[in-house]
């Protein structure tokens, strides 16, 4: 195998090895969530083109989409796609925020893996069958911009930005991944399960939340190459948004230890009504 498309086990850092390239056992199930927020003209294509590449990998596969209060005709287009019985639809009536919509996802999801996936596809999925592979060495796979096998594409600002949040974030948290914001992460279900009970960011921090926990649980996390173009720039008030949300992980994990206080009492709590807000249309 290609050294540049390996993906590096980054584990609770005392396990470095190669991921296993074979195909025998790869029988996994997999929910794939997909979040979508005002993407009406992209929306049915996108669900058609993950379709395709998770067919191939399983027949034990769900898609959820789930439109985060669009303005648009987002949900019209998507629930277009869902009279596959593989595909679901879910709708926030209010915008909420993308980790608020994976997390609608994540509470609706039945596989054995669950995978996150952007709708907008700036993230190509035809790596799907490498990060699902990728899971078998560990809990978590992380798709990252800065794997020596990635293709990264973006205006030169938002590089910049995202090379200095990700030193922020190792600073802060700890957390050693070259990249914790790729739309594309893939988990075991039962671990993610675990994640969620404690996790409080609604919107693009969570993924960092996400990353937070699970490296303070001390699991297993795969960092994978992506192929990823970005062609727009986030907001001044997103990125402050991003900032806040960021100061308010680092004192949850470090100062109040609130996180290690206050798994254990979620992990116990059924998936349920009480921390399920989407709502379903199909
Ligand atoms: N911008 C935005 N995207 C959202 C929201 N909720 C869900 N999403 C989806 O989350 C994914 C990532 O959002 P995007 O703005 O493209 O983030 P970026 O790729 O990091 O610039 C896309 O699939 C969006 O459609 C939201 O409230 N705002
Ligand atoms: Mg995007």
């Amino acid at each position: 195998m290609d050294a540049r498309n390996r993906c590096a086990v980054i584990p609770h850092y005392h396990d470095l090895r190669t991921v296993d390239s074979s195909d025998e056992d790869l029988t996994p199930s997999i929910s794939l969530i997909m979040p979508a927020y005002e993407l009406e003209d992209r929306i049915a294509e996108a669900i058609e083109k993950v379709e395709k590449t998770v067919s191939t990998i399983t027949d034990e596969y769900e898609i959820i989409v789930v439109d985060d209060g669009s303005k648009d005709k987002t949900y019209r287009r998507a629930l277009t796609r869902a009279e596959n019985p593989h595909i679901r639809v879910y709708r926030h009536p209010v915008n909420l925020g993308k980790g608020a919509a994976i997390r609608t996802g994540v509470m609706n999801a039945t596989m054995e893996y669950t995978v996150f996936l952007d709708a907008d596809m700036d993230v190509d999925p035809g790596g799907l069958r490498k990060i699902v592979k990728a899971l078998r060495s560990g809990d978590i796979v992380v798709c990252s911009k800065r794997h020596p096998g990635s293709v990264y594409r973006a205006p030169f600002v938002r590089k910049l930005l995202s090379v200095s949040f990700n030193t922020l974030v190792k600073l802060l948290m700890g957390i050693r991944l070259g990249d914790t914001q790729t739309g594309f992460k893939a988990f075991r279900t039962e671990a993610l399960r675990r994640i969620m009970g404690a996790i409080v960011v609604k919107r693009y921090a969570f993924d960092v939340e996400v990353l937070a926990i699970a490296n303070m649980l001390k699991m297993r996390i795969v960092e994978a190459p992506v192929r990823i173009e970005q062609k727009s720039m986030f907001s001044f008030k997103a990125a402050m948004q991003m900032l806040i949300d960021i100061m308010g992980i680092f004192y949850r994990l470090r100062v109040l230890r609130w996180y290690q206080k206050n798994l254990n009492a979620y992990v116990n709590t059924p998936i349920g009504e009480d921390i399920y807000y989407g709502t379903r249309h199909s």
